[in-house]
């Protein structure tokens, strides 16, 4: 019904406006053409002058109006280190763009004012002026290049990798953070319509992989002959340590997908075949983030429109990973969690995830366990953890601290002549990021 009365309202419209056109030519072969004309060009000049300041108050307006909702502005303030030169980097940008944009509108509306048709003109015939051929070529060259030298010097501290120097660790150490000597390594695998999300465990290394072991019980195709493969988990939520320097390797089983973070300002194809990678530290947990935007009127209503007494927007809010590369039908339910917290949340929280590992709900003994029948230190350290967190809440009510056992850092395996065979037995911990360059 509605769609009905609308077109009527179409074609009413129509005929009123070739109603009118017919009106005005038979106006204006009373009046005289000429003088018709001259009328209408300078009531239109008038109107191109209506026409810029109220495009320009409307531009300027709607960005103002919804600035809370671009990244960068208000709320969404880039939560990792390199995100706010990249941020700065675009304010420069549009800086610039901004005062092209504004003075091009102002010419081009205002010429067509201040030369439309009168009484007694004539147009000035200009073939050529080099004067201002070098002003409007020699300007933006300038503009151009200092954007594209500040974009390069941008991009290269944006897509750095770690440094050889650089120690890949498992348990973060508040004494290392943030002081580019350590970083922790996962790997993001995307396929349709999920990402993979693999931990290293303990130890920080991630498995060897190859593609033809790939199953339903071995997603990503761990290697289970190595042993760096024994500890990794995977994860259904993205959990980092705040500070810390974390390098991404990401993949894709199938078809093209993206990596992206976009509150940290991490952006990444996801290539079959193609290993890519990101580096980037967070610096601000996701309870910082929330009392961020606690600060802003629209976040303080209600998450839940039909629960006004629940909890408001801000306190609901997470950081996402999502796919940024259209990658099929379901490429929206490509979305997890990301949360990130204090450096001794984030060992507690692995240190409760070891069992978890992949190697251990899917291949340990079972038929095909390369280390069957061999004690393995990974098992140790989950059974000294389940003790100590008994043990913990035996004599504290408080919530259970983290356990006695656990390495301040991850070469600091004081246990291994008690077990047989152990995660990294031959290299201990020494070793730098070259297991990242073999992916
Ligand atoms: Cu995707």
């Amino acid at each position: 019904m509605t769609i009905l009365i609308g077109i009527l309202i179409l074609i009413i419209l129509g005929v009123i406006i070739v109603q009118v056109g017919k009106i005005n030519e038979l106006a204006a072969k009373l009046r005289g053409e000429k003088k018709a004309r001259r009328d209408n060009n300078e009531s239109n000049a008038r109107l191109m002058l209506v026409f810029m300041v109220l495009f320009l108050v409307f531009c300027v307006g709607s960005a103002w109006y919804y600035k809370n909702m671009m990244l960068g502005y208000g709320p969404h303030e880039s939560a990792s280190l390199h995100g706010v030169e990249l941020d700065y980097l675009f304010n420069v940008t549009l800086f610039f763009t901004g005062i092209v944009f504004v003075a091009t509108q102002i010419l081009l509306f205002w010429f067509a004012f201040r030369y439309r048709e009168q009484e007694g003109r004539k147009a000035l015939y200009m073939p050529h002026d080099n004067k201002l051929e070098l002003i409007w070529t020699g300007i933006p060259a300038i503009v151009m290049s200092i954007l594209v030298v500040y974009g390069l010097a941008a991009w290269n501290d944006t897509m750095a990798d770690v440094d050889t120097k650089e120690l890949v660790t498992g348990f973060v150490n508040a004494e290392t953070i943030g002081k580019d000597s350590t970083y922790i390594e996962v790997e993001a695998t995307g396929m349709q319509f999920l990402w993979v999300l693999r931990h290293p465990g303990r130890d920080g290394k991630l498995g060897e992989r190859d593609y033809t072991l790939i199953n339903s019980a071995n997603p990503v195709g761990q290697v289970w002959t190595d042993p760096k493969n024994i500890d990794d988990f995977h994860m259904d939520e993205l959990i980092l340590p705040v500070g810390q320097k974390v390098r991404v390797r990401i993949t894709s089983r199938d078809v093209l997908h993206n990596f992206d973070l976009p509150h940290f300002r991490v952006k990444m194809d996801a290539v079959p075949g193609f290993p890519t990678y990101f580096v980037f530290t967070p610096t601000l947990t996701t309870e910082q983030y929330r009392e961020n935007l606690s600060r802003y009127p629209e976040w303080n209503v209600p998450a839940d429109p039909e629960d006004p007494t629940g909890p408001k927007r801000w306190e609901t809010f997470e950081y996402e990973l999502a796919c940024a590369e259209l990658c099929g039908k379901s490429h929206y339910s490509m979305k997890k969690i990301v949360k990130i917290v204090s450096p001794e949340e984030y060992n507690e929280w692995l240190a409760s995830m070891e069992h978890t590992s992949q190697y251990l709900r899917e291949v340990r003994n079972k038929v095909g366990d390369p280390f069957l029948g061999r004690k393995l230190l990974i098992e140790k350290n989950i059974a000294d953890y389940e003790k100590a967190k008994e043990e913990a809440e035996k004599t504290a009510p408080e919530p259970a601290p983290a356990p006695e056992g656990e390495p301040a850092n991850p070469g600091d395996e004081t246990d291994t002549e008690e077990t047989e065979v152990e995660v990294e037995s031959e290299e201990g911990s020494t070793e730098t990021n070259e297991s990242s360059d073999s992916q």
